[in-house]
C-alpha cells in the first residue's frame, strides 16, 4: 500500500480504463493530464516515454514505463488480484476474458488509430474522410461481434463475474458509433456500462471524464 503509480491520460481516453482498474485496485496513485494531440510541452514528455505518444502510459512505483491497456490490468490483476480485474487462474472464464480483451485490443482499440485522423495516414489524398467512413462501418462490425459473445444473462461480461471487460466497456461506450448506436444495436453492453458508471467506487471518476453518466 506505499506504493505510487502515475498515470498520464487524457479526459475521456482509454486511460479512463487503467484509471478505473488502478481506482479498484486500492494503490495510491497520481494523474497527469496530457494533451496528445497537439506540439504541447506535455507532448514531448508523453514521446519521451512512449515513442508511439499514446495514452494510458503508467509509470510504476519503481518508476518501470507501462503502455497498452491490456498488459497494464494483467499487471495490475497480478498485484491486486482482489480487485477482480481479470478472472482467476482456474475460472472456467478465464479464455473468454483473455479472447475479448485481446479483441478489444487487437480489433476494436487500432480503428481510432486509423479512423480518428484519416488525413494523417492519407496525406494529399482528396479525401481521406472515407478511411473514417469504412472504418466506421468495420468497428461497428466489430461492436456487434462484441456485443453477441456478452452473457445473455448477465449482469456483467462474462456474466455473474465483474472484469476489466466491463470497464473497456464503460469507456468506449461513450466513444463513436455513439450513445444512441449502442442503446439500438448492443443494449447489453448499455447496460453493462451504466452498472460500472453506477459503482461506489467509480462514479466520480465517470462524472469527471464524461459529461453524461448514469448515477
Ligand atoms: N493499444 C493502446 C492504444 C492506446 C490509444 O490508442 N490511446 C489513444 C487515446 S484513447 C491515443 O493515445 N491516441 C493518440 C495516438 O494514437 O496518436 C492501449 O491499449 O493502451
Amino acid at each position: 500500500m506505499h506504493e505510487i503509480y502515475t498515470l498520464l491520460g487524457c479526459r475521456g481516453c482509454g486511460s479512463t480504463i487503467v484509471a478505473a482498474a488502478l481506482q479498484l485496485t486500492g494503490f495510491p496513485w497520481g494523474y497527469e493530464e496530457v494533451d496528445y494531440e497537439s506540439d504541447s510541452s506535455e507532448r514531448e514528455r508523453l514521446l519521451e516515454l512512449n515513442p508511439l505518444g499514446q495514452v494510458p502510459t503508467l509509470i510504476l512505483p519503481d518508476n518501470e514505463v507501462m503502455t497498452e491497456s491490456a498488459a497494464i490490468i494483467l499487471l495490475l490483476h497480478e498485484r491486486a488480484p482482489q480487485a477482480e480485474l481479470v478472472p482467476h487462474s482456474g475460472a472456467a472464464t478465464l479464455p473468454r476474458f483473455l479472447r475479448w480483451l485481446m479483441f478489444i485490443n487487437s480489433a476494436i482499440y487500432p480503428t481510432f488509430t486509423y479512423g480518428d485522423d484519416p488525413a494523417k495516414w492519407l496525406p494529399k489524398t482528396r479525401n481521406p474522410e472515407r478511411l473514417e467512413e469504412t472504418i466506421l462501418a468495420h468497428r461497428q462490425q466489430l461492436w456487434l461481434q462484441f456485443a453477441a459473445a456478452a452473457s445473455e444473462t448477465g449482469p456483467w461480461f462474462l456474466g455473474r463475474s465483474f472484469s476489466a471487460l466491463d470497464l473497456y466497456v464503460a469507456v468506449m461506450c461513450h466513444w463513436r458509433p455513439g450513445r444512441r448506436w449502442f442503446r439500438q444495436h448492443c443494449p447489453q453492453l448499455i447496460a453493462i456500462a451504466e452498472r460500472v458508471e453506477q459503482m461506489p467506487e467509480l462514479n466520480a471518476l465517470f462524472h469527471a471524464n464524461f459529461d453524461r453518466v448514469a448515477d
